[in-house]
């Protein structure tokens, strides 16, 4: 038996964070008991910005942060912020008007600390040494549209 199969194409993403412990150089407005400095970002695999087909992306910060919905309307869409803890941050990605594709929400766990597992460590280091490196929690997914529009199927297949 024949099938008709619908048209869907896949675009490739790369989201999620990187983070620092700040030494003693801190940004002048932040407070005092923020010991990282932490970016969150949406890209494309290769570090494209993805404006193609995004339009704004909202990053939805835990309720300690002063105005916790930060909306990102252009490329580079990432957020860089200083704080102390980790938390779910809502990722809401818009994607463009001629899409007329609903916006997708997901969670990105922001990640400020390495996993201290002995068996992986290499070698005995200490959790200053561990800690004064980056740490990044990145991930690799893909969006999948179906039956895009003719216009927007233009744009998926020009890249
Ligand atoms: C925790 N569940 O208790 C987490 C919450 C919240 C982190 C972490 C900045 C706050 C601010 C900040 O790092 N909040 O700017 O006042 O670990």
């Amino acid at each position: 038996v024949k099938r008709i199969k619908t048209l869907s194409v896949a675009r490739p993403i790369l989201y999620g964070n990187t983070a620092k412990k700040m030494g003693d150089v801190k940004p002048p407005n932040a407070p005092v008991e923020h010991s990282h400095m932490w970016t969150i970002f949406v890209k494309g695999p290769n570090g494209e910005d993805l404006s193609d087909i995004i339009k704004s992306v909202t990053f939805k910060l835990h309720e300690t942060y002063p105005t916790p919905t930060r909306v990102v309307e252009a490329p580079p869409f990432e957020l860089t912020e200083t704080g102390w803890g980790e938390f779910e941050i809502n990722v809401k990605i818009h994607f463009s008007d001629v899409a007329g594709e609903k916006p997708i929400s997901f969670y990105h766990h922001l990640r400020l600390h390495k996993y201290h597992n002995s068996s992986a460590a290499n070698g005995v280091k200490s959790e200053g040494d561990l800690e004064s490196t980056q740490v990044e929690a990145t991930y690799y997914d893909e969006v999948v549209f179906n039956e895009p529009n003719e216009d927007f199927f233009k744009i998926l297949m020009s890249k």
